[in-house]
């Protein structure tokens, strides 16, 4: 590839994943509005197919009001292993490709492609295709010179399409694109946006980046970069995640062992579904529960699991509680550690490099 040309990056993200995968395994249930996960009233939907979205149901959603949204909704339970096998399906046909893969989640992947001949819509559109053959399932595309955009192009023809942006039609695409596209913008960063007028990346471009920095910090420079369409993050195939945690810091000192149980429940409650979100194709090898006492000392207590356990995680506070020795907690955090997935061959000096 010479030297100036553009990166070639596609994300490939599968469409209702969880919910696709259900209906391909009950036939009689297609064209239904179906949710998976949500059953017990008070769970959330991890997600729910098109016909369901049609009725307002989304993921995260607690399952009492997606019924209500759509009183014939069939929520059915969340069965991981099945997921995970099929999400094992698509990463091979992503090998058959390319070795730059990085796994997002079990459904959405970014692959690096620059070094390969083909047109890249050409490379998203044989993997779709062959992800259709050996699943079953549909995926959509996005293809452009970086991540950030690629991610943002695989959700403009969704499901079952793809969208490429070249380098030439970046600006007809960035400039009207709403300021919340943007990787790292959430509702708050938006609103303090909007406030000040700026609705568009166009709208951002005429900010200048000292200005940005000023109001948002070290965002505020990335927010510079990403409204001009500039992002030179690398696909990166090492990259992996060594836990996921949840914590929480009060307002007001916790005094009771009694309330520290009650706040770890929705501590906990947050780390399952981040981890059925985000990492559930990970295998978990150890629990831990984190407390900061009133002089700022922190103490962790952890111990070997497979799975996030509720009950271990109450011993593990009555542990590190007592190490506290009478002294009041200002913050309780809840985690796991990872078994790592990466193969046996791989570079262990890479993996140290994401780390830190
Ligand atoms: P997404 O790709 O966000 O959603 P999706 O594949 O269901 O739908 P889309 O067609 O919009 O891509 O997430 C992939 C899977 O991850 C999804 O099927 C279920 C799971 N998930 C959760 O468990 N909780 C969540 O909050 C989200 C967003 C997803
Ligand atoms: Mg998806």
């Amino acid at each position: 590839m010479p030297a100036n040309s553009p990166r070639k990056i596609i994300h490939v993200d599968m469409d209702c994943f969880y919910a696709a995968i259900e209906i391909r395994e009950r036939p009689e249930l297609a064209g239904k509005p179906v949710a998976v996960g949500g059953g017990s009233g008070r769970g959330v939907l991890t997600t729910c197919n098109y016909e369901a979205r049609r009725f307002g149901c989304r993921s995260a959603m607690p399952g009492f009001k997606a019924r209500r949204l759509c009183p014939d909704l069939i929520m059915l339970p969340v069965r991981f292993d099945l997921y995970r096998a099929e999400s094992a399906k698509i990463r091979e046909i992503f090998t058959e490709f390319t070795e730059l893969i990085e796994p997002l989640s079990l459904d959405e992947a970014y692959l690096d492609v620059s070094h390969l001949h083909s047109k890249a819509a050409a490379i998203a559109w044989e993997i779709r295709e062959r992800i259709r053959e050996r699943t079953g399932l549909t995926a959509s595309a996005g293809i452009a010179p970086n991540k950030f955009l690629a991610k943002i192009a695989s959700d403009w023809d969704k499901p079952d399409g793809q969208y490429e942006i070249t380098e030439d039609r970046m600006d007809d695409f960035l400039i009207p694109l709403p300021v919340e596209k943007i990787w790292g913008v959430g509702k708050r960063t938006a609103e303090k946006l909007h406030a000040q007028g700026v609705k568009t990346c166009g709208d951002l471009r005429e900010w200048k980046e000292s200005l940005l920095m000023a109001r948002f910090g070290k965002m505020g420079s990335s927010l510079f970069r990403l409204c001009r369409g500039i992002d030179d993050r690398e696909v990166n195939p090492d990259r992996e995640r060594k836990s996921l945690s949840n914590e929480n810091t009060f307002r007001e000192n916790i005094f009771e062992l009694e309330e520290a149980h009650e706040r770890i429940g929705k501590i906990l409650s947050e780390l399952i579904e981040d981890y059925q979100e985000k990492c559930s194709d990970r295998e978990i090898r150890e629990c831990f529960v984190k407390l900061k006492f009133e002089d700022f000392q922190t103490t962790t207590a952890q111990k070997a699991s497979h799975r996030i356990d509720v009950d271990l995680y109450a011993d593990l506070l009555e542990e590190a509680w007592h190490r506290g020795q009478g002294r009041t907690v200002r913050l309780i955090g809840a985690g796991v550690r990872f078994v790592s997935a990466k193969k046996p061959d791989s570079d262990p000096n890479q993996l140290e490099m994401f780390d830190s």
